[in-house]
């Protein structure tokens, strides 16, 4: 393993733009934090977009909008959310890979999800899994909780595998209903993804920062952003997603890990070109 991919998650679907003012929400702020997080060492953007009125939305249109947007002013790996929010219907959740992302979220699981539950039903998963190989668009396995890498294996070995053949999975820990986010749990699980797959791996709130050092040191990748967390130190609120991917190029270089440009993850999780 010689580089680190960083993902950055710049806005999610939980937070409110009235509690979080620097939460980038229009097409026009999702862009140019894309821009500068390019900058700052990111290779891959997980993208969920807002609406007129700032909450979540799924509007394909909209969708559409901002993979061209990405593409055009940055050479991110675009990756678009399937999860949404924990209101959406499955319906639309499918939808979205009608924007025609480089990759997609694909969640191995139903998990309570703060005092909400984000579901994600077995067939729920098939279907989002068989329109991703009919499309080529590469699935990022997103895993909550460590009985989820049972069901990625009983997915890949009773549908086959990923669009492109490579299996890559990110590890979202410290959400309040999954797997916590520290050391050990990380090491559990980087044991138990399937053999040749990658990971990155990212804390919700404060694990981010044990998260992220146990995934360098356990040969993982990076994922942050304000998705994740909004506080950057004790009592200090992010200031911008570019902050976090600094700190965490920063640590990656650190650990002679050094960030991987988004030509070189394109080859690693085997974006299709055409895409
Ligand atoms: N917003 C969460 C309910 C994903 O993007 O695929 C789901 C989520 C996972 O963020
Ligand atoms: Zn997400």
């Amino acid at each position: 393993m010689t580089g680190t991919l960083i993902t950055v998650a710049p806005t999610g679907a939980e937070h409110a733009k009235s509690d979080v003012p620097n939460l980038p929400v229009t097409l026009e702020e999702l862009v140019a934090e894309a821009v500068a997080c390019e900058a700052a060492g990111a290779a891959m953007i997980h993208v969920h977009i807002r609406g007129e009125d700032a909450a979540p939305t799924l509007d394909p249109q909209r969708l559409k909008d901002t993979v061209a947007a990405l593409r055009s002013e940055t050479n991110l790996v675009v990756q678009l959310s399937t999860g949404g929010a924990v209101t959406d219907p499955e319906a639309h959740r499918l939808r979205v890979l009608d924007a025609m992302p480089d990759s997609a979220s694909c969640t191995m699981g139903t998990v309570n999800f703060g005092d909400d539950v984000f579901m994600n039903r077995w067939e729920f998963i098939v279907e989002l899994h068989r329109r991703m190989r009919e499309r080529r668009i590469v699935p990022e396995y997103e895993i909550f909780d460590l009985g989820q890498l049972a069901t990625l294996r009983r997915l890949l070995d009773q549908h086959g595998p990923p669009a492109g053949g490579h299996v890559h999975v990110d590890l979202v820990m410290g959400v309040p209903g999954g797997m916590p986010g520290d050391a050990s749990t990380l090491v559990a699980a980087a044991q138990a993804i399937p053999e040749g797959a990658t990971f990155s791996a990212t804390g919700v709130g404060r694990t981010t920062l044990p998260v992220m050092l146990a995934s360098l040191s356990a040969g993982g990748h990076l994922r942050v952003g304000m998705e994740d967390t909004i506080s950057f130190a004790r009592g200090e609120r992010v200031r911008d997603n570019a902050q976090l991917v600094a700190r965490a190029a920063e640590l990656a270089s650190l650990a002679q890990r050094p960030p991987l440009s988004a030509d070189e993850v394109r080859s690693m999780i085997r974006v299709a070109e055409s895409n």
